[in-house]
């Protein structure tokens, strides 16, 4: 038998999944490691196209990071994060904070996440339930990863809505780059086509749009996991709800918690050999790809005391919630600050808030996670 963290055994030798790297140690290696690069999953590939931020490597991956880093450094994003995400949660808390029920993913979660990461990539025109919409269906393609022993996709229908959907964004997308190559504004799309271009050239789009689809995926997404998450982990006993309502400071903390607990994105990127390389005393030959399930290194018993628990109180270690490498998360300080300000805003304008104990909270997702619903209620 071969080391059991780096899944091979016979109840894992699946077509679907491969080889999976799934303890923190092992996944920061290998996320680390200059004997791997990143690979796209087969289901992502098929999604997203080419080049993809998050499947190409060398020169094109170093283009694409200095395309979308400088608009999510800290000392950028500060200048404007409050401006940006504190007007976009009050809006939608003043839709039901009188009403004394809601449906938070749906009516807080995401809408905050995807309003902001919209505002900031110049999708001002594009509604929040449409940003929605995409998401979902971007992930459900992402994520529809069954082949058969030939290779072939199992459910090739599972990619007609995100298909249908990429046509939808290039109809409204291609209009704003049509004006943004003539009139750049402060946007960041803006910024993706003419940021360190010869004057007067700009970023072709069939090269933009696969980067593109990726945030409209997860880094619309994913906020909003998080941010469910973290409360879902807040109304688990004992009074962390309340800790967090007396010492707002303890959010960041909180937000970490929940997505080390819940890791937004569990298990969706991946990494392949470039040589013959052993791992955890595993022998891999050069091409082996290996799935990164950063959701379960995030439950390595090895690292955290009884990780299936979410606790505020225990010692503020690192996760791979972010990933690590030359690939970790581009968003990483973003993400945090748009999590960060919705908690704060929903804490402060209901902290009588309390799950709603007549409806069930389902954790969904092995490629992407979070809870499907969270209904809640307070005293108006
Ligand atoms: C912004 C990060 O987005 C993704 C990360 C991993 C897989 C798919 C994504 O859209």
């Amino acid at each position: 038998m071969r080391e059991v963290h780096l899944l091979d055994g016979p109840v894992c030798r699946l077509p679907i999944t491969g080889l999976r790297a799934t303890t923190a140690d092992i996944c920061r290696s290998i996320a680390t490691s200059p004997d791997f690069e990143a690979v796209i999953t087969k289901a992502g590939g098929r999604t997203f196209g080419h080049p993809a931020v998050i499947g190409v490597n060398g020169p094109i991956h170093d283009d694409l990071r200095s395309m979308v880093d400088p608009a999510l450094q800290p000392q950028e994003v500060d200048r404007w994060i409050d401006d940006l995400v504190r007007p976009i949660a009050r809006r939608y808390l003043s839709e039901f904070e009188d009403t004394g029920r809601a449906e938070l993913i749906a009516q807080y979660c995401e809408p905050v996440s995807v309003r902001a990461l919209g505002d900031l990539l110049g999708l001002h025109s594009v509604s929040s339930d449409k940003l929605r919409e995409w998401f979902h269906k971007l992930s459900n393609s992402f994520t529809n990863a069954g082949v058969d022993e030939n290779g072939a996709f199992t459910n090739p229908e599972g990619f007609a809505e995100a298909d249908a959907a990429k046509e939808e964004i290039r109809s409204i997308v291609d209009p704003l780059l049509d004006n943004w190559i003539v009139n750049p504004d402060d946007s960041a799309i803006s910024h993706w086509l003419h940021d360190g271009m010869p004057e007067g050239q700009t970023r072709d789009r069939e090269y933009i749009y696969p980067t593109l689809y990726v945030y409209l995926l997860g880094a619309m997404q994913e906020p909003g996991h998080a941010m469910g998450s973290t409360l879902v982990g807040l109304f688990n006993p004992p009074d962390q709800f309340e800790r967090v309502i007396d010492e707002p400071a303890l959010i960041p903390r909180a937000i970490s918690e929940g997505m080390r607990w819940t890791s937004p994105i569990w298990s969706a990127t991946a990494r392949i050999s470039t040589k013959d390389v052993e791992v955890a005393g595993v022998e891999l030959p050069e091409g082996s790809v290996v799935l990164m399930s950063y959701g379960s290194a995030n439950h390595d018993h090895a690292v955290y005391d009884a990780p299936s628990e979410f606790d505020l109180t225990r010692p503020p270690l690192r996760h791979l919630a972010f990933g690590a490498g030359n690939h970790a998360c581009a968003g990483i300080y973003f993400a945090n600050q748009v999590c960060r300000i919705g908690l704060e805003e929903l804490l402060e304008a209901i902290p009588n808030l309390e799950r709603d104990t007549g409806s069930d909270v389902e954790f969904w997702g092995w490629g992407f996670r979070g809870p499907t619903s969270l209904h809640t209620t307070w005293e108006v």
